[in-house]
């Protein structure tokens, strides 16, 4: 079974990590874990359906994805939440006034009410239990407790454990939807897994010209169709790919918000219809936020996950101007609707985005998220 890894670094890069330091391979993250012949991929799949073009001819391989310097990237994104919290741990002493600043920072960085009372009390528990006195130990307390907070969300996306996995991607209209498919249908790709695309947003010529560009560029099948129901083209797809035997369906949706309530059923729609063409599908339903959004990222989790019951989050443009609370927030919420439903896991955070390049999505992991953001 393919999984995307992440082989930890031992210890987490300093706080001004050289840009152009290669690291050993062994630290790409989105490597794959089983290298298979590649054939699959470059011989293009008899048509099937109207609707299906094959596979382009192959185009030079792509030059492979330095890992070296996305954690500077997402802590320069931070950086601006990183350096309010860390201000706050400046002074020597531990006292009320630092806890109110603490708290000021973390509702300023995205966190909501709930979650910054959260960090505050679990801040408030560590002190009183080790003992701490100095600000910049206090920090590292903070670090702590949001990487604790935070470990729950990260979690790998599997690719395997079925036939053909079918993923169904959602979200508003911007959020790197697109793009951060392109980005994982390469990685699949030089995984040797075969994937095909179904462009499900149909209402736009444009963004389906732009899934096009990123199935040419991955040499994989897409399945498109002007005008048509986006219920329709995926349940082409999906059945297109099990006929295929691709490794992995992924189904990119046309933007909507959770208020557009047509819009929403719509949705429900597609997931109702590629249920009909496989009767487990779809394994994941993911959902794309963009990381600038603040607290309305967490209302969208809530609407989606209603809507749809959503396996999986990819959270893009962390490098931007984002401040990256909201993921304390959406951990809180998710561990509270884990423990309603007597279920182990929360909703993982499978990606998140650093950039518009092919090496800036990246898996998520917990400890570097919480050090990126206590600066
Ligand atoms: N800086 C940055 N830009 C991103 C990231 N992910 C996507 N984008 C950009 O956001 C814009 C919208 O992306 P798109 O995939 O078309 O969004 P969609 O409407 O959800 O499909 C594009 O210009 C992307 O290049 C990211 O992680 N960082
Ligand atoms: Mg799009």
């Amino acid at each position: 079974m393919f999984s995307f890894f992440k082989k930890k670094p031992a210890a987490v890069p300093p706080p001004v990590a050289p840009a152009a330091q290669p690291l050993p391979p062994a630290a790409v993250p989105l490597a794959p874990a089983t290298p298979a012949a590649p054939a699959a991929l470059s011989t293009p799949a008899p048509a099937q359906s109207p609707v299906v073009s094959p596979a382009p001819a192959p185009a030079p391989a792509p030059a492979p994805a330095p890992r070296a310097g996305w954690f500077s990237r997402l802590r320069q994104g931070l950086a601006k939440t990183g350096a309010s919290i860390a201000q706050v741990f400046k002074g020597q002493t531990l006292d009320e006034a630092l806890y109110e600043d603490l708290e000021a920072a973390l509702l300023q960085a995205d966190a909501g009410v709930a979650a910054t009372q959260y960090l505050l009390d679990d801040l408030r528990k560590r002190v009183r239990q080790t003992g701490c006195k100095d600000g910049q130990q206090a920090r590292e307390l903070l670090v702590a407790g949001l990487a604790e907070l935070l470990q729950p969300l990260q979690r790998s996306l599997e690719v395997g454990r079925y036939d053909t996995t079918v993923m169904m991607v959602v979200g508003v209209n911007g959020a790197g939807k697109t793009t951060s498919i392109g980005k994982l249908t390469r990685h699949l790709a030089e995984a040797d897994k075969r994937v095909l695309l179904a462009a499900a947003d149909t209402f736009r010529a444009a963004a389906r010209e732009q899934l096009g560009v990123w199935a040419d560029r991955n040499r994989v099948e897409i399945v498109s169709q002007a005008g048509g129901d986006p219920a329709a083209v995926s349940f082409d797809a999906v059945s297109a790919g099990k006929a295929r035997g691709c490794d992995v369906v992924i189904a990119d949706t046309a933007g909507r918000l959770p208020t557009q309530l047509h819009l929403m059923e719509e949705l429900k729609k597609v997931k109702r219809v590629i249920a009909k063409a496989d009767a487990q599908a779809p394994h994941e339903v993911l959902l794309v936020l963009d990381g600038n959004t603040g607290q309305n990222a967490l209302a969208q989790v809530k609407a989606f996950d209603e809507a749809l019951g959503l396996t999986g989050l990819i959270v893009t443009k962390l490098d931007g101007t984002a401040k990256g609370g909201v993921l304390a927030a959406i951990a809180l919420w998710s561990r509270q609707r884990a423990q309603q439903r007597g279920e182990a896991c929360a909703i993982p955070v499978y990606f998140i985005g650093v950039g518009e390049k092919l090496e800036d999505l990246q898996t998520f992991d917990a400890e570097e998220f919480a050090r990126a953001l206590v600066g």
